[in-house]
């Protein structure tokens, strides 16, 4: 049995639960899921830093005691010799291409944009950064868009742990402000993600984080 601790409404927690899915895990059989709000401190008790100092979640911890944190590693290495991380080297090699990207060039300003929109006050200062935020999230969305004109996939030939990665924050972009319809192509391939066997949705928001995503479209 594996631990996670997860954050449901994290994009980068989402990540394993959907590749658990995928693989046919059962929660309770194959992995438990430990609720960690990490909005509200829960990754940073003198007991959670014990096990990752550096206070984030997702975190997979086994029965020996052995900690795996990072996202994308752990879709590594639940994926490692299955089709999810397919292909010869130079496939794969491009697949991890994504999930550098992934973390790099989108995460950080989609998944921001939406953290500030629906996890933090209207009046908040950080919403000063959304427009600079929002720039960047579309600059990574046209590199993808760009990419799916020539290819259905992240991850090679099929679907794979790098579209994973992606749809994790991809699907959930208009939280934060930043419209998804200029962008055809990803929309055909958040359909075809959502087609996967095994694909398991986003579970719902807490009714707070649903009013604040509103009232902040509403804002502009
Ligand atoms: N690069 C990390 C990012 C993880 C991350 O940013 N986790 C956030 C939630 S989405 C978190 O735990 N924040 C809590 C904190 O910093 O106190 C990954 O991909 O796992």
């Amino acid at each position: 049995l594996i631990t996670i601790y997860g954050y449901s409404p994290s994009g980068n927690c989402h990540k394993l639960r959907m590749l658990l899915g995928h693989l046919g895990r059962v929660e309770g059989r194959d992995f438990r899921w430990i609720e960690t709000d990490s909005a509200h401190g829960a990754t940073r008790t003198p007991q959670y830093l014990a096990k990752n100092p550096n206070a984030k979640v997702p975190m997979i911890e086994l029965d020996d005691g052995r900690i795996l944190t990072e996202s994308n590693a752990g879709l590594y290495w639940l994926a490692d010799g299955t089709d999810y991380f397919g292909g010869d080297s130079w496939q794969r090699a491009q697949t991890l291409a994504w999930m550098f990207f992934e973390q790099y060039s989108h995460e950080p300003y989609v998944a921001v944009a939406r953290f500030i929109c629906g996890w933090t006050p209207l009046d908040s200062p950080r919403r000063a950064e959304l427009p600079k935020l929002r720039e960047r999230s579309r600059q990574a969305l046209a590199v993808m868009e760009q990419h799916l004109s020539a290819s259905a996939w992240f991850s090679g030939a099929a679907y794979g742990i790098a579209d994973t990665a992606l749809f994790a924050y991809t699907h959930c972009a208009e939280d934060g402000g930043v419209a998804l319809a200029p962008f055809a192509r990803i929309r055909g391939w958040l359909d075809r993600v959502r087609a996967q066997p095994g694909f398991v949705a986003m579970p719902a928001y807490a009714a707070e984080n649903i009013r604040l995503i509103e009232q902040s479209r509403a804002a502009g």
